[in-house]
Formats: C-alpha cells, sequence, structure tokens
C-alpha cells in the first residue's frame, strides 16, 4: 500500500501510533510524507532519523519548516523562539540528516496524484510545476548551496512572469510550492492570511480559481491546517493539526480512505 502522510511536525509519538494504526510494514508498504517533517513539536531529530533509515519505503517532499531548519543550519540565519529542531543541530548525524534534505524534492508525481507541501499556483500545470522545482532541487544539491540558501528568505516576488531573473524565479517556486494558501488567478501570493474563511480582499484559496490549470489531477498537500472539509474535486489537504492537537492522517493512496490518528503530543 501507498499513504500519504500530513504535517507530522516533529510530533514522533503521534506519528508511531499511526503507523501502527495502518499497520504500515517495511516489505511492501510505501509512506510519502508531505514535508513539514520537522519543527514545533518535541522529537524533530526522532521523526528525521525514521524517515532517513526508512528511505527506500519513505520518501518526502521538502516544507517550509525543513526548508527554514536548512537555511538556519546552512546560512548566518539564526532559528526563531519557536523553533525545536535544535535536537538536530546538535545531533551527531546532523550533517548525514542535512544531506538528506538537501536532496528532497519540491514535489512527486505518483501514479497520475502529485504530492507538494502547500500547493500549485493556479496558472502552472504538472510539467510547469516538476521543471521549476527541479531547478530548486538542482541548486539544494550544489556545491553553492549555502550562498544560495542565503538568497532565498524572501517574500518577493510575488507573481510569476516569464522576465524574472533566475533567483526571482526559484524564489517564488519555493515559496509558492511550500508556503502558498491565498493567490490570486494569476498567482500573485500573500502570506499574511491563515484562515480559510478570512481570505484577503481580491485573493482566494489557490485551489478554488476556476481556471485552475491542474484541475483535472490530484493533488496531495499538507501546510494548512485550518481547512476543513474541503469539497473541491481532486483536492485532497492532509495537514490535520496534529501539532494543535489535531489528528495526524494517512490517506491510503491505493484504497481511498483517509485514517487518522488524534494527537498525543499535548
Ligand atoms: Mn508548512
Amino acid at each position: 500500500m501507498d499513504y500519504a502522510i500530513g504535517d507530522v511536525q516533529g510530533c514522533f509519538k503521534t506519528l508511531q501510533a499511526l503507523l501502527k494504526k495502518i499497520q504500515f510494514r517495511l516489505d511492501s508498504d510505501r509512506l510519502f510524507f508531505l514535508g513539514d517533517v520537522v519543527n514545533r513539536g518535541r522529537n524533530s531529530l526522532e521523526v528525521l532519523r525514521l524517515i532517513y533509515s526508512n528511505r527506500d519505503n519513505m520518501q518526502m517532499v521538502l516544507g517550509n519548516h525543513d526548508f527554514h531548519l536548512l537555511v538556519c543550519a546552512m546560512t548566518e540565519r539564526s532559528p526563531n523562539k519557536k523553533d525545536t529542531f535544535q535536537d538536530i543541530l546538535a545531533a551527531s548525524d546532523k550533517a548525514t540528516l542535512l544531506d538528506y534534505l538537501l536532496e528532497r524534492p519540491l514535489a512527486i508525481e505518483n501514479d497520475n496524484a502529485l504530492l507538494v507541501h502547500a500547493g500549485v499556483p493556479p496558472q502552472w500545470g504538472i510539467n510547469d510545476v516538476l521543471e521549476n522545482s527541479k531547478l530548486v532541487e538542482k541548486n539544494l544539491k550544489s556545491i553553492d548551496v549555502q550562498n544560495f540558501l542565503s538568497k532565498m528568505y524572501s517574500n518577493s516576488p510575488f507573481t510569476w512572469h516569464d522576465q524574472l531573473t533566475n533567483e526571482e524565479k526559484l524564489r517564488y517556486t519555493i515559496n509558492a510550492l511550500m508556503r502558498m494558501r491565498f493567490c490570486k488567478s494569476n498567482g500573485e501570493l500573500e502570506f499574511t492570511h491563515k484562515n480559510f474563511d478570512q481570505p484577503p480582499p481580491n485573493y482566494f484559496p489557490w485551489f478554488t480559481h476556476k481556471k485552475r490549470q491542474m484541475k483535472n489531477q490530484k493533488i496531495f498537500f499538507g501546510h494548512w491546517s485550518t481547512l476543513q472539509d474541503v469539497k473541491t474535486d481532486n483536492i485532497y489537504p492532509l495537514d490535520h493539526g496534529c501539532i494543535w492537537g489535531g489528528k495526524l492522517s494517512a490517506f491510503n493512496l491505493t484504497k481511498n480512505v483517509t485514517i487518522s490518528q488524534q494527537s498525543l503530543e499535548h
């Protein structure tokens, strides 16, 4: 069986309970983590070690928290007060784990489903997603990765257009795929609002735009824990707020059912 799993955010205890609940088998099952496997929770190191040690059966896309960890570990930026990944920064296997994260993709295409952390801007089709992700992934694997990471931490550009510099295109790709919630129909981003029911004026949740390119393809994503009962075709939000006392969920991609575990972190 294949499963997509929402934002773990260091909730190792709940993750273990969820894997028990789905009767996860290393010899026959595969897990696809939707990013933000670390930070905010108590056991980021254990979660990342588990995924790394089972890397033949477990895959993940990068989320904004995973990316933030890389930036804090490899540039002059310091963790902020809410960050809880100091266990990774102090670990004896830190280099191995960070190298593993640097090699992760921003998007995974699996059997006509796309797995991504935050979403896909309305103006992009599958090829735009994969091609632009590849450019970011190439930089993450390059020898100049520290310099690259130090330039990627910014909200701009908010809109995509062909005249952007390569650096701007890389930043837009990272922000769209890892951080987006609301946007305009042309893909103009916004990072302040989080509540589904209170969109900023003239912005809408990225998956509700009528002319969205990827309407006919399933998209599994995390990042937006306040999404409740979304009834949009082909849209599968799987961050069910484990870190906030909600649930950690696994979607069985073979049987099309969601299995959830109540958070054990509080
Ligand atoms: Mn996120």
